[in-house]
């Protein structure tokens, strides 16, 4: 069994987060990987505050155990959703896509725990400060708004710049990403496109199909030169979005509003010319549908045969 101080910290029994992915992470793929003894994480990004309050109940009918609500600080609902997430009493908020300063006193002082995810060491001591209580650091390989960084480079990094503990995030799909996340001096994971194909995620078939069909290279970043970088799988949109992007007349506004109105055609009618189906570098190793507890289960045991294993290479 692979325990670790994130477990404790939280009350899950497997150091594992399911990332909080606009339009896909809803209280049915959350409440399972709760279930399941990981972290289960509604995404708020593309829900306003009362629609987010009916996600939370839902997840309450599903679990009782630990769940988190992802607040995505570029949203235009973020406001109404921190304060949601205090009056709702939610154990966990992981935050994204910023820094969760105006929200994170009121949320520390409330009891909830915060753990915003970090594409940079500096980012990741300014959360620390401010009272999170562990950070995922994420690496580019990761679908949906990505930093500059590697996985592999990154985590060790801001490992020895905080004291609390990190998590690992991004082109982590197995076992294996889990063992070297540990490796890394990670305390446990956060996992997204993995979780796009489990048997309780609601996403629209189309999108799963092309995620199970998706090698290596078929993922590109888009936005890149408007400031917000976006990794999903190759297709009509993202070939459309690069050459908007480096149009003159073309606004970072007007490409956001694309991009994200594309996310949802994505992951709720599977529209393969008009969705932007985010995804990660991992899509590769993801060739299977399967329910979230035995994704979560098998990881786990893999990760624990080679780490048992990595002894035999020591003389
Ligand atoms: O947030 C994500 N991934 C996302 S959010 C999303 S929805 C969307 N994204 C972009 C445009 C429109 C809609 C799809 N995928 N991951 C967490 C993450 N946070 N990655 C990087 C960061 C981050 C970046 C900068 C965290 C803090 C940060 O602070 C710097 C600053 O200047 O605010």
């Amino acid at each position: 069994m692979i325990h670790t101080e994130i477990c404790d910290l939280l009350g899950i029994e497997y150091p594992i987060f399911q990332g909080g992915m606009a339009w896909v992470s809803d209280a049915s793929l959350a409440g399972a990987v709760s279930n399941a003894g990981g972290l289960g994480i509604i995404a708020g990004m593309n829900s306003n505050g009362e629609q987010l309050r009916e996600q939370i109940r839902k997840i309450r009918e599903i679990t009782n155990k630990p769940y988190g609500v992802n607040v995505m600080l570029m949203s235009p609902y973020a406001d109404e959703v921190a304060q949601v997430v205090v009056e709702e009493k939610v154990p966990v908020v992981v935050t994204g896509a910023g820094l969760p300063s105006k929200y994170i006193k009121t949320w520390v002082e409330n009891g909830l725990k915060v753990v915003p995810v970090v594409p940079s060491v500096a980012i990741a001591r300014m959360c620390e400060r401010m009272g999170a209580c562990a950070v995922v650091a994420e690496g580019g390989e990761s679908g949906g708004h990505v930093g500059d960084l590697t996985t592999m480079a990154l985590t060790p990094q801001v490992v020895d710049a905080v004291k609390i503990p990190v998590l690992a995030a991004g082109g982590i799909g197995d076992g294996r990403g889990v063992a070297a996340a540990l490796m890394l001096g990670a305390k446990g994971v956060q996992v997204g496109t993995r979780f796009l194909v489990a048997t309780e995620c609601t996403i629209h078939e189309n999108y799963k199909q092309r995620v199970l069909k998706a090698k290596d290279i078929d993922t590109i970043v888009t936005g890149r030169r408007l400031g917000h970088p976006v990794r999903g799988l190759k297709s009509p949109v993202t070939r459309r979005m690069q050459d908007l992007e480096y149009s003159a007349d073309f606004t970072a506004e007007e490409f956001e509003k694309m991009g994200v109105g594309a996310m949802r055609k994505a992951a709720r009618e599977g529209d393969e010319q008009n969705g932007s189906f985010m995804c990660g570098q991992i899509a590769g190793l993801v060739n299977k549908e399967q329910p979230a507890a035995e994704i979560i289960r098998e990881m786990f045991a893999q990760a624990e045969e080679l780490l048992k294993g990595a002894a035999q290479w020591v003389r």
